[in-house]
Parts: C-alpha cells; sequence; structure tokens
C-alpha cells in the first residue's frame, strides 16, 4: 500500500480543529486530530510545508517507521507543533492499519482489558454554592466522576471555573488573549471550604478531582495537598508547572494526596522522572499531543512499569477524532485510570460521525474497522478557521503567572 495524498482539513465547530485525512493507493483512507488549541495555523504550516511532501509514498502500513522517521529524522525534536503533526498523521495511519485488518483499533493493541471506560465531567461556579449545586445534577447525570472549581471571591472569574466558560467561545476564549488576575493566598484556604461542602452534598462514594491549572509553587501544592486530604480527592491536577519535574518531589514529600499532571507534555522525556521516581499517580498525556496512538501506548506501557496510571486529557479542543483514538487505548490497556470527557458541540458532533458513545458516566469503544470516527467534510466547510486564545494570568500587581 502507499499514501497517495494528505489533506489538512481546519474548520471551527464551535472551537477549531485540525484534521489530517491520508488517501491510498487502494482506496482506504484515515484520519487524525493535530490540534493545538490556539496555535492551529502552525501545526498546518508543519504539516503542509514539511511531512505531506515527505510522506507521499510511503508504504501506510509502518506506523512505528514512519514516527520514528518524523521524530528522529527532524533533527529538532519534540514541541508541541512538531508532537501534534506527528500524531495526526499517526492516528490516521492506525486508522488505515485497522481498517486494513477490518478490525476496531484496540483489536491491534492488545485487545479489550474493560467493558467501559469511566470518565469525569467538569462543574465549575462563581461560589461554592453554585458549584455544589452542579456537583449534585452532575451525580444524578450518573457521574461516578466529577472535575469540581469555583472562582475566588473578589476578583474576577478565572478560567475553568465559569459554567463552562472554558469551553465556548461566547465564554472566555477570544480572539485574542484575555488577561485574567490570580492570587495565591485568596485561593488555598478557599478549595478546601469546597470540597467540605461538596462532599456533604454527595458523600463520599464518588470520585472528586481538582485542576490547579499550573498556578502554585510546589510548598504551596503540598500545602493544599495536606489541607485536601480530610476531602479524600481522587486526585489534585497540574499543581505546579511541571518543566522542573524534580519540584513534585517537595509536594510528594508532604502529602498522600493523589498526584496528576501532563496534559501539556508531548514526550516520554516530559515525564521520565515524575514517573520514575513515583512523583505522581496519575499522567495526563493524550493522543493528539503525545505522539497519537503510537506515543500514548509507549508512554503508558512506560507507567505501568511504575505503578502509574493512564489519565488522557479530554477537553473540547481534544478532537472527537483524538477522543476516539483515547478510548481505544484506555481500553486495552491494562493501568488505565480515568478518562477526561468534556463533551462537544452539536455541529461538532455532526461533524465527526463516530462509532464511540457516551452514556450516564462512561465511553464505550466503537465496532467499527478502524478508529471508528470519520468527518463529514460538507460540514466541516460551513465552519471557517476563527482565530481563539486561551487567556493569560496577571497576578494583582500586573505581574505575569502561569495559569
Ligand atoms: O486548559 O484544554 O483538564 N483540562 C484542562 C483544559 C485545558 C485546555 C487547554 O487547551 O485543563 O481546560
Ligand atoms: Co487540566
Amino acid at each position: 500500500m502507499k499514501i497517495t495524498d494528505i489533506k489538512i482539513i481546519v474548520a471551527s465547530p464551535g472551537r477549531n480543529f485540525v484534521t489530517v485525512k491520508i488517501y491510498t493507493d487502494e482506496g482506504l483512507t484515515g484520519i487524525g486530530d493535530a490540534t493545538v488549541n490556539g496555535r492551529e495555523k502552525s501545526v498546518v504550516a508543519y504539516l503542509e510545508d514539511h511531512l505531506v511532501p515527505i510522506l507521499i509514498g510511503k508504504d501506510p502500513m509502518r506506523t512505528e517507521d514512519i514516527w520514528q522517521y518524523l521524530y528522529k529524522g527532524a533533527y529538532w525534536r519534540r514541541g508541541p507543533i512538531t508532537m501534534a503533526a506527528i500524531s495526526g498523521i499517526d492516528m490516521a495511519l492506525w486508522d488505515i492499519k485497522a481498517k486494513a485488518a477490518n478490525m476496531p483499533l484496540y483489536q491491534l493493541l492488545g485487545g479489550k482489558s474493560r467493558d467501559k471506560v469511566m470518565v469525569y465531567k467538569h462543574v465549575g461556579g462563581l461560589d461554592i454554592s453554585e458549584v455544589v449545586e452542579g456537583v449534585v445534577k452532575m451525580r444524578e447525570a450518573g457521574l461516578d466522576a466529577i472535575r469540581a472549581q469555583v472562582s475566588i471571591p473578589g476578583l474576577p472569574p478565572i478560567y475553568g471555573t465559569g459554567p463552562s466558560l472554558d469551553q465556548t467561545k461566547g465564554g472566555m476564549i477570544t480572539a485574542l488573549p484575555t488577561e485574567e488576575v490570580w492570587a495565591t493566598h485568596k485561593y488555598l484556604p478557599l478549595v478546601p471550604k469546597l470540597f467540605e461542602k461538596v462532599r456533604d452534598a454527595v458523600g463520599w462514594d464518588v470520585h472528586l478531582l481538582h485542576d490547579v491549572h499550573h498556578r502554585l509553587t510546589p510548598i504551596e501544592a503540598a500545602r493544599l495537598g495536606k489541607d485536601l486530604e480530610p476531602f479524600r480527592l481522587f486526585w489534585l491536577e497540574d499543581a505546579v508547572a511541571a518543566e522542573l519535574q524534580e519540584g513534585f518531589r517537595i509536594i510528594r514529600q508532604h502529602t498522600t494526596q493523589p498526584l496528576a499532571v501532563g496534559e501539556v507534555f508531548n514526550s516520554i522525556y516530559d515525564l521520565q522522572t515524575l514517573i520514575t521516581e513515583q512523583l505522581i499517580d496519575y499522567i495526563r498525556v493524550t493522543s493528539v499531543h503525545a505522539g497519537g496512538v503510537t506515543g500514548l501506548k509507549r508512554i503508558f506501557d512506560f507507567a505501568a512499569i511504575y505503578h502509574v496510571r493512564s489519565a488522557c486529557h479530554g477537553p473540547m479542543d481534544v478532537s472527537p477524532v483524538a477522543m476516539g483514538c483515547n478510548i481505544h487505548v484506555d481500553t486495552a490497556i491494562n493501568n488505565f485510570g480515568i478518562q477526561e470527557f468534556s463533551g462537544y458541540t452539536e455541529e461538532t458532533y455532526d461533524m465527526f460521525p463516530r462509532s464511540w458513545r457516551y452514556e450516564r458516566g462512561y465511553l464505550h469503544v466503537g465496532e467499527t474497522p478502524g478508529h471508528g470516527v470519520d468527518i463529514d467534510e460538507k460540514v466541516a466547510a460551513k465552519f471557517p478557521y476563527s482565530p481563539a486564545y486561551l487567556p493569560v494570568a496577571r497576578l494583582e500587581d500586573g505581574g505575569m503567572t502561569s495559569w
């Protein structure tokens, strides 16, 4: 089999998605997700200028060799743009391979290790009572795992705390970055109060999660971990920016609060220290940013050796294609932990016909050959690219900070 053509489709059915479509001389096609939120066009240029020309004529069945060719062969390794481009290609190639085998992708990854995939969804609110109300509703909707975020009284709402503020362009995803305000000393005492109220309302038979969005220092995160211990959270996510993996040693020394990190990682080397020193409990890499099906499976197998479980990033900017690939990997591996799932706009669902399905807190893998997600290009054509950025964060004195 030979690759005859590769098309890059950019569309914005609620938010921007970059989709790679690979054509072969045997008529089989495959698609992959290559979206990097807020940097979409850089991936398109990388793909169109550099990867498409060198892939035409290659054998699409050689998924490992093509992955290595694009990774090692670039000389300039890693990075979110490069790795998203490789991810998009890799997903499309696995789609073709599984279609050629006439099997759903999970069969090529070892078959089913579980029947369904537990997800968590997000609840946000401007104050604690709003969040508690949202968590109760979410529980009624069948969720066994729920992420809760609250705004800081006296400060403007921050990313991730509003009712889906982080999910639509009508919220806080804007044409130019908005600037938010962050104050750690106001946040730290608030979060334990939130989870005390949430536990009072929904009890202990539910997994509760919280995302710090990289905003603390290690010692501040250690304090938060200790203060949250009575409420037995499933995890504390992105407690600190993890460029310095060793920073997690400080958190780990002080708290038994389980830790998760990795949604911005794109290579196994971003997490090597975290995993081998068992500084975290869940690794949050996702197919679209960590090297496709090939990269994701490699990282999770590595993590398994160190008792670290999977937790694929799965917000709305991880497209239904990448979500489909995540679900196949989630279903096949032994060390599955949880899958983030925000759901999508109706327009997005129309654009990506798929065989996976969501039902009351769980995702179910599809049985169609390939990864089971397709793109309706007529629908895509109705939603042209529209520039959108994540917000940035400043301290109250105006200094830039992590968000
Ligand atoms: O900030 O998807 O856990 N989920 C998250 C997301 C991310 C965005 C980045 O594009 O933290 O909301
Ligand atoms: Co997160």
